[in-house]
């Protein structure tokens, strides 16, 4: 009964984390767009999920993608992660009919490890050396709140967010190889606070404990 009672009170404080906005987003494999113009040999332009964690206690983003090939398999490869902070605009609709895909702000990301938000001034447009992580498949970017002030939503967990790789080798949408999501944002997901946290391990602390003290009577 305790072990029932000690593993309700864990599902309780997991549920609210896990009630919140998917952890991640799945893109389909090899869904290039019809108006791509590079290679569907450039897996590493072809989305396969994306995510982006939110931590309130840093004012931190944590921008990750996994891609069907290696980052850098094109070496003119470039992410561009579109947030929209309240005020984002269709920006494909005209060229696309992607109304679903809102940005009032891009970082971009690129292969060699370096990223920045245009727009932004000069001591800021450029993320910090180790910003940018490399790794495989994989593309992760740590961007500060501060860089992304609002422009209308409340809360920087209101904020959307999509992801569009592109070739920079050819000219407008004919280098856009992919969006994740298809047409549409999708919001981050916060990181637990560290009280919650720590509650959270320390439950799961108790069953294990539990459990041990089980298996040896
Ligand atoms: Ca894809």
């Amino acid at each position: 009964m305790r072990l029932l009672a000690t593993s309700a009170a864990v599902l309780a404080l997991l549920t609210p984390l896990a009630s919140h906005a998917l952890a991640s987003i799945d893109d389909a494999k090899g869904d290039f767009l019809g108006t791509f113009a590079g290679s569907s040999a450039s897996t590493d332009l072809d989305v396969l999920a994306a995510s982006v964690f939110y931590n309130a206690g840093t004012d931190t983003f944590t921008l990750t993608a996994t891609m069907d090939g290696n980052v850098g398999t094109t070496k003119s490869g470039l992410y561009v992660w579109g947030v929209n902070r309240g005020q984002g605009a269709a920006g494909f609709e005209k060229s696309l009919g992607l109304a679903g895909v809102r940005f009032d702000q891009v970082i971009l990301l690129r292969p060699n490890g370096t990223g920045s938000l245009p727009g932004l001034p000069a001591d800021k447009a450029t993320l910090p050396v180790g910003a940018v992580v490399v790794s495989g498949k994989t593309i992760t970017a740590t961007v500060s709140g501060s860089l992304l002030p609002s422009t209308g939503f409340a809360n920087k967990l209101d904020y959307t967010w999509n992801l569009w790789p592109r070739d920079t080798a050819f000219a407008g949408v004919a280098a856009i190889s992919d969006f994740a999501p298809n047409n549409t944002n999708f919001t981050a997901t916060p990181v637990p606070e560290p009280a919650s946290a720590a509650l959270l391990l320390g439950g799961l602390g108790l069953v294990a404990m539990y459990r041990r003290r089980q298996s040896n009577s």
